[in-house]
């Protein structure tokens, strides 16, 4: 039997979502339009007033809003509630430019939890379930908002953070964690250290993981489940729309039920921001319609996916989206080719290999090069220097085929390659070094 955190919301029709939807958008636009100079200039500019909103249908008459934007209203400019109604704040991790700081009222954070448990009861959490939390704690928003998810489910909840991996596994095989929520590279890594420790999945109880917050192949996911024991379910947000639970995967797992009475999808061709139809692969688009403090209308979050009403046999209704196959700026051109790294990981664990790797891109005379890294496993480790010039051959044949350009494999020692506690950085494109 499915079990649902919220029935009667998870498995509405569709008809009556699009009512709430309706209502909801109509009452956020008006709300922002009142309190946010920022998103009013821009509707001013488009000359587009509260009043021509009258359903999702007029979603499209909406400016968008981007990062950019984020950056230009940094700190205060898209808060929307007075600061004496604001409690918390997270922020991205953002490496360049500025961070995108959130902020949430108390009624934020409810909401944003409830979306967490819809997660966990998804993925088979009860109150009788440990649900132990490696994701980082403090800004980052996935600490925070899965063990709030855990709360309200009732699980006892283990707020490890990231980090200090011999630990987790003690705790993990000490309390009898059953659920455990973490990226999926700190899964593979826990999952590595587990067995590094002489344990086996029998030495512990894990049942399902939660694993998000960055792109993740299915063969990634294949790999993660046999080494843990586990049913790994996918998990996505972004701070700029609350974090983590935007959407959330469930036993079917193809591709997450995106909790629709918050947050309107729309998928849009990056280039002309024109509206695609479901079922075409594009930019996501999200309108918050419940949030108070930070409520962003046709947020650009330039993850590139695609939309489905397909039937769910889990009896959910709530719209899908595919795994993101990364974000549009994530995607490298390399000799004019596009390349998402997630295409070279896909072949990297089809051959057999670990998900440690490293890719790397330059430019020597003009020409782009690809040199991709990955550790040999340790039966290789005997292998004659010849073998392992045939194996680096064969992978980088495999690599061509998927992606039409040649790259450079380098065979590695085990444990060469960094392992990573929180989203893992795969790649390192110099280019961007030299310019
Ligand atoms: O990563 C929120 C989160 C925390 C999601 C824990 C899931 C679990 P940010 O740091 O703002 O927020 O990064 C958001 O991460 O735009 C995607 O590009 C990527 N991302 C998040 N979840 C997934 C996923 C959190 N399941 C950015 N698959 C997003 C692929 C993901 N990419």
């Amino acid at each position: 039997m499915e079990r649902y955190w919220n029935q009667e919301i998870e498995t509405m029709s569709r008809e009556d979502m699009k009512k709430l939807q309706d209502e909801r958008l109509v009452a956020q636009v008006k709300h922002v339009y009142e309190n946010v100079e920022y998103y009013r200039n821009l509707m001013d500019e488009k000359g587009v007033k509260p009043e021509d909103i009258k359903s999702t249908d007029d979603l499209y008459k909406l400016p968008f809003l981007t990062k950019a934007d984020l950056r230009d209203a940094y700190p205060y400019g898209l808060l929307a509630k007075p600061l004496g109604d604001c409690v918390r704040i997270q922020s991205t991790s953002g490496t360049t430019g500025k961070r995108v700081v959130a902020f949430y009222t108390q009624n934020d954070i409810d909401l944003w939890e409830d979306c967490c448990a819809r997660a966990i009861v998804a993925a088979g959490g009860t109150n009788e379930d440990v649900c132990q939390v490696c994701y980082g704690y403090g800004l980052f928003t996935g600490g925070p908002g899965l063990n709030g998810g855990s709360h309200k489910v009732g699980c006892l909840t283990l707020p490890m953070s990231s980090g200090n991996t011999e630990r987790q596994i003690t705790f993990m095989r000490d309390l009898g964690a059953t659920i455990l929520c973490c990226t999926p590279s700190y899964a593979a890594y826990i999952g590595e250290t587990l067995h590094d420790m002489g344990y086996t999945t029998d030495d512990i109880k894990l049942k399902a993981g939660i694993f998000g917050a960055e792109p993740w192949t299915e063969e990634m996911r294949r790999s993660i489940e046999k080494s843990l024991g586990i049913k790994a379910y996918d998990i996505y947000g972004l701070t700029e729309t609350s974090g983590p639970g935007v959407s959330f995967e469930c036993s079917e797992q193809t591709g997450m039920h995106i909790n629709e009475d918050h947050f309107i999808p729309e998928i849009i061709n990056p280039e002309t921001g024109e509206v695609l139809p479901d079922g075409e692969t594009g930019e996501l688009v999200f309108t918050s319609i419940t949030k108070e403090a930070f409520p962003l209308l046709r947020y650009r979050t330039r993850d590139l996916c695609v939309l489905s009403r397909k039937k769910c046999s889990c009896g959910r209704t709530l719209i899908k989206m595919s795994k993101p196959m990364g974000r549009s700026d994530d995607m490298l051109i390399i000799r004019g080719v596009n390349v998402f790294p997630s295409q070279i990981e896909t072949v990297l664990i089809e051959q057999g290999y670990s998900p440690n790797y490293l890719i790397e891109v330059d430019r020597i005379n003009n020409t782009d090069t690809l040199d991709v890294s990955v550790e040999m496993n340790p039966e290789q480790l005997s292998a004659s220097k010849d073998d392992i010039q045939n194996l680096e051959k064969s992978l980088a044949s495999a690599i061509k085929t998927m992606l039409g350009i040649n790259p450079k494999v380098h065979l590695v020692n085990p444990k060469a390659i960094t392992r990573s506690e929180g989203k893992a950085v795969r790649v390192i494109d110099k280019r961007k070094l030299h310019d």
